[in-house]
């Protein structure tokens, strides 16, 4: 139980997989994302999850029946959950829980975004994706470990949904104050696999979460 998820967007086969093998046993998931689907192609989700839980950040965002296709795609390689966006509306969001509980799997529901652009337009709906979210039955939300503010927010209308936070360090996000503005998981690329050290690099971020 670190509370930290590796998103894995590496495009060489051999890089995803060492760096799996060594810090597999050190996070709560693996979130891969299409950088390295497109690259390795699906079958690489049950390789990796030889290593940990598998987060699959596809965020669909299509009409409920693609919705479910996707899902069942995802699922059927052993995705353990999938992330969705939430302003294609309730039913397409609806589409990807009922798959997901089919599987016995869990849906994510992206809010409010992490990078600048996500002021322009979805910060706007951000308090409504977190509604969607529980009347769908989601599981969690993705929310902003960049803007703390927002995240306490966030975090007051999510209620109990799980939170998991993208945006420590690359994106200038501090993980211990990401944990205190009611995130439950912080998600880390960049400053995990382009350390020189993955695996210390993730044993720093642990040790600052356990603070
Ligand atoms: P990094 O730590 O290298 O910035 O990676 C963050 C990861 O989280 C990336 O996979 C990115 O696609 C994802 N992400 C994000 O950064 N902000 C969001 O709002 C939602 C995301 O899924």
């Amino acid at each position: 139980d670190s509370r930290l998820i590796i998103a894995l967007d590496v495009t060489d086969r051999e890089e995803a997989l060492q760096i799996s093998r060594k810090i597999g046993g050190l996070v709560d998931a693996i979130k891969v994302n299409y950088p390295l689907i497109l690259s390795c192609g699906l079958g690489i989700v049950p390789e990796i999850k030889k290593y940990a839980n598998v987060i699959a950040d596809f965020k669909v965002a299509d009409i409920p029946n693609t919705n479910r296709l996707i899902c069942e795609e995802t699922f059927k390689a052993g995705a353990d959950a999938i992330i969705c966006q939430g302003f294609v509306g309730n039913d397409s969001v609806k589409a990807c829980v009922d798959v997901a509980a089919q599987f016995g799997k869990e849906v994510y529901v992206v809010t409010e975004m992490s990078h600048p652009g996500a002021i322009d337009f979805i910060q706007k709906h951000a308090m409504d994706l977190v509604d969607v979210a529980i009347k769908n039955g989601a599981s969690g939300i993705i929310a902003p470990a960049t803007r703390p503010e927002r995240l306490s927010e966030i975090k007051r209308r999510s209620k109990d949904l799980k939170i998991l936070s993208p945006g420590v360090g690359a994106q200038g996000g501090d993980a211990r104050t990401t944990l205190d503005a009611g995130a439950d998981f912080i998600i880390v690329g960049r400053s995990i696999y382009n350390a020189k050290d993955p695996y210390q690099a993730a044993i720093d971020l642990i040790g600052q979460l356990r603070r």
